[in-house]
Order: C-alpha cells, then sequence, then structure tokens
C-alpha cells in the first residue's frame, strides 16, 4: 500500500503575523489523515517538528529569527531525509521559511518545485521590504541570501522551479526572478490561459523530473481562504485550485506537499484549513468519479 508521512512544522517565526504556528494543529483538526486513509493510503503522523515559541525569544521579528528557523528547517530536512524512499510527505505549516527544509530534505538529486503562490517568496535581505524571511525561502533554495541559509538549504536550479498564483512581486525581488530564470504564472496568465493549460506548460519545463509542491493557503482567493497573515484580492477559485491539483495528480509524478501559511487566528471555523485539505486530497488522487 502507499504510504504517506505527515510532519508538522508549527513556526511563524518567518512571518509578519503571529499564528500560523498553530497551521498545523488546524489542518489535522480538519481529518486530513482520516481523508488521506479513505483514499487508501497508510498513513503515519510522525509529530512536529520543535520550534521556539517568539515569546520565549529575546529578540523581535524579520531577520532576528534567522538562527531559530534555520535551526528548525534543518530538523525539518533531516526528518525527511530519513524517510525511506517512496513514502509520501505531506509538510504542514507553519509559515513558508519552513520549505528551505522540506525542499531541501526531498531532492535527492535534481526536483522540479511548483510553488503555488500569491507571493514569489524570491527576496533576499537586500531586496525584502519587510526582512521577514517567508519572504525569502525560494530564492535560498536557489542560492540566493543570507550566506547561512544558502549553505544550509540550496538544492535547486532556478530554471526548475515554477510559480503558479503570484500577484505581489517586490520590485528587487521581480528582477532577480528574470535574471534567475524562473518560470512564472501570474494571476494574468491564470486567467488568459487557464490553469489546464498552465498546468500542462508547467508538467513540459519540468520534464523528466520528480516533483514537489508547495501549497501556499494565500494563493487561494481570500474570499475563499480568510485564513492567511498576507491576503492578496484576486486569487485562484475553488475550481481552478482543485483542476490543477487533480491535473498535476493524473501525472503522477509529485512526490511530496507542503501545505503552508495557514493562520487559523484570521480563519472562519477552519475553512481555510478544510481548503487546504481538500486540495492535498485532490492532488493525491481524489476524484469526483
Ligand atoms: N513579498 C513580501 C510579502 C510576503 C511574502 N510572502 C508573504 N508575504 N506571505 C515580503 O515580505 O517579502
Ligand atoms: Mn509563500
Ligand atoms: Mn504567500
Amino acid at each position: 500500500m502507499d504510504r504517506v508521512a505527515i510532519l508538522g512544522v508549527p513556526m511563524d517565526l518567518g512571518a509578519g503575523r503571529r499564528g500560523v504556528d498553530m497551521g498545523p494543529s488546524a489542518l489535522r483538526y480538519a481529518r486530513l489523515l482520516e481523508g488521506l486513509e479513505a483514499l487508501g493510503f497508510w498513513v503515519e503522523d510522525l509529530g512536529d517538528v520543535r520550534v521556539p515559541l517568539a515569546e520565549t525569544l529575546r529578540r523581535r521579528g524579520g531577520m532576528a529569527y534567522l538562527e531559530e528557523i534555520r535551526q528548525a528547517a534543518l530538523e525539518l530536512k533531516e526528518r525527511l531525509r530519513a524517510l525511506p524512499e517512496g513514502v509520501f510527505p505531506i509538510v504542514l505549516g507553519g509559515d513558508h521559511s519552513l520549505s528551505m527544509g522540506s525542499v531541501s530534505g526531498v531532492a535527492r538529486g535534481r526536483v522540479g518545485v511548483l510553488w503555488v503562490d500569491a507571493h514569489a517568496d524570491f527576496n533576499t535581505p537586500e531586496t525584502s521590504p519587510s526582512g521577514n524571511i517567508h519572504g525569502m525561502p525560494l530564492a535560498v533554495l536557489s542560492g540566493l541570501g543570507h550566506p547561512r541559509l544558502v549553505e544550509a538549504f540550496a538544492a535547486v536550479d532556478p530554471k526548475d522551479i515554477v510559480l503558479i498564483g503570484v500577484r505581489s512581486v517586490d520590485p528587487g525581488e521581480a528582477r532577480l526572478l528574470r535574471e534567475q530564470g524562473v518560470k512564472v504564472y501570474t494571476m494574468h496568465e491564470v486567467d488568459r490561459l487557464g490553469v489546464a493549460r498552465i498546468a500542462e506548460e508547467a508538467l513540459a519545463h519540468l520534464e523528466g523530473l520528480s516533483l514537489h509542491v508547495s501549497l501556499d493557503a494565500d494563493v487561494l482567493d481570500p474570499a475563499l481562504a480568510p485564513g492567511v497573515g498576507t491576503p492578496v484580492p484576486g486569487g485562484l477559485s475553488y475550481r481552478e485550485a482543485h483542476l490543477l491539483m487533480e491535473i498535476l495528480a493524473e501525472s503522477g509524478r509529485v512526490k511530496s506537499l507542503d501545505l503552508v501559511e495557514v493562520n487559523p487566528v484570521l480563519d472562519e471555523r477552519n475553512r481555510t484549513a478544510e481548503m487546504m485539505v481538500g486540495l492535498a486530497l485532490s492532488l493525491l488522487g481524489k476524484r469526483i468519479l
């Protein structure tokens, strides 16, 4: 039977607002494990990676949490590395800085990354307007940014990255994306081409590679997913998001998944977590008929 491992990272140190540290609980409460079992998977919840609480640290905000974030992401990386091959890991966040650990942890050789997000997360400390590390993980994975992070997590060729759903990019970040040759489908392309065409182009662009999907809840329209720290209007609809997951599932090439940036403090009756669990199930093969 196919195996899934669930691993939580209750971290909000990379975000500008508190609350995404409760994301792993909210996603579990939305019955992720039961949903996967109903699909026929053998599921093991491995619990959470240790992350210090912001209140226990004397420093406040942004880059000040660099070492704590690095340590948590490193622990995630090691735990993913230790999983037997063939186990499908689902990482529950937590802010998106954890994906430095998830992507580098699953990268056995070359990996294609599908980063599904309202933001590009391609800032460096120099280009970031906020200093928040959750705006930097994709740059770090590509080898750009703070040396303490790059030496620990650089793991992908920027040409093996496809961004989908983007609608908020900082000026220096936009320049880096262009320079590095990252493939970006903004909401403009989602509207013009449709999600089906984008999914097929993305799969062709990453031809021959195993894939990691990093799903940021804020890619969804905030009307649908209000439980996020940095909502941006004009996001993916319920139907677009599910169709994207279904087409990726059909490819049979997706080997790992992050569900990040769910903020239960800002949510309405856990609907954002429920939406994310539904998308995970579609990505793992759930069908209407
Ligand atoms: N690009 C901005 C905002 C942001 C990035 N990721 C999230 N928000 N969630 C920044 O702070 O880097
Ligand atoms: Mn993100
Ligand atoms: Mn985002």
